[in-house]
């Protein structure tokens, strides 16, 4: 069943998103769906993302959207003491004789079912670091005033954004092919800022390139040149872990008065 089918009973749309791609990570036809409700948006992850480009993001957000933006690292909990705070708040609102009901939505693999899982104390949803864990709705009850539903991940249908983006961020399953062009995109992209922090965490200098991560690594095929397919998906994988150090992957434009 489609979560917006049960918009009726809804009280508050939770959208979470990846506060490395905070632009890049959300998909706008999951807000058109539910106009009209209270918002709160998370950028989660936050411990992978550059922090002073995630305070400039939740500024950036909040002032363009008009909802409350929170950064949260829900796996090691940062933050998710200002959420519950948030959600109390609604959650006491007199009026509703019933309890809050809130739905989680987002893109594969930001965090949601984590998120739901830290705040109540317990793995009541599955997780996992490849993207479509979360196959149905799933109701959670945080306390009695508060009600969470679990949903599957919906990938923004139009392409605006670049894929290779979307497969760094782990929201979409990669074949080798496509590991493979995210991994030098990934890496054309951060070098001029960050080629130093990425050279040093394999032992190189810059300029370097994925042939010199391969053989930095030893990752060779059987003619000894370097494997390509398997330096990508290292390099992939040591990005999604901030191996690099944190790093955002979009600035937010500047706002007039900043
Ligand atoms: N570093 C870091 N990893 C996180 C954080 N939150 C979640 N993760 C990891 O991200 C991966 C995806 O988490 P899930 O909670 O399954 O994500 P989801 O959005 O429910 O994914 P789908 O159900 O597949 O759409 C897991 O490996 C989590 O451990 C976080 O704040 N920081
Ligand atoms: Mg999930």
């Amino acid at each position: 069943m489609n979560w917006r089918r049960l918009l009726p009973l809804l009280d508050l749309l939770i959208e979470v998103a990846d506060a490395r791609l905070p632009c890049g990570s959300r998909n706008p036809r999951l807000l058109a769906a539910a106009a009209g409700k209270a918002r709160l948006l998370i950028l989660n992850k936050a411990d992978l993302a550059d922090p002073a480009l995630t305070v400039a993001w939740c500024r950036f957000l909040e002032r363009c959207e008009g909802v409350p933006v929170l950064p949260l690292a829900a796996l090691s909990g940062k933050g998710l003491r200002a959420l519950e705070r948030r959600l109390a708040v609604l959650a006491a609102a007199k009026e509703r004789r019933r309890p809050l009901r809130a739905v989680v939505v987002g893109i594969p693999n930001v965090g949601k079912s984590t998120v739901i899982n830290h705040l109540v104390g317990r793995k009541a949803a599955a997780t996992g670091a490849v993207p479509g864990i979360t196959r149905g709705l799933q109701w959670v009850r945080l306390r009695p005033g508060l009600e969470l539903l679990d949903t599957p991940g919906h990938l923004p249908t139009a392409r605006s954004i670049p894929a290779w983006q979307l497969t760094a961020v782990g929201a979409v399953r990669a074949d080798a092919e496509a590991s493979l062009e995210a991994a030098e995109a990934l890496l054309a992209a951060l070098t001029p800022r960050h080629g130093r922090s990425i050279a040093a965490c394999y032992g190189l200098e810059a300029p370097f390139s994925l042939s010199d991560i391969a053989r930095k690594r030893g990752l060779l095929s059987r003619g000894g040149t370097p494997d390509l397919l398997r330096a990508a998906t290292l390099v992939l994988r040591d990005f999604s872990r901030g191996k690099w150090g944190r790093i955002t992957l979009e600035e937010p434009p500047v706002l007039p008065d900043q």
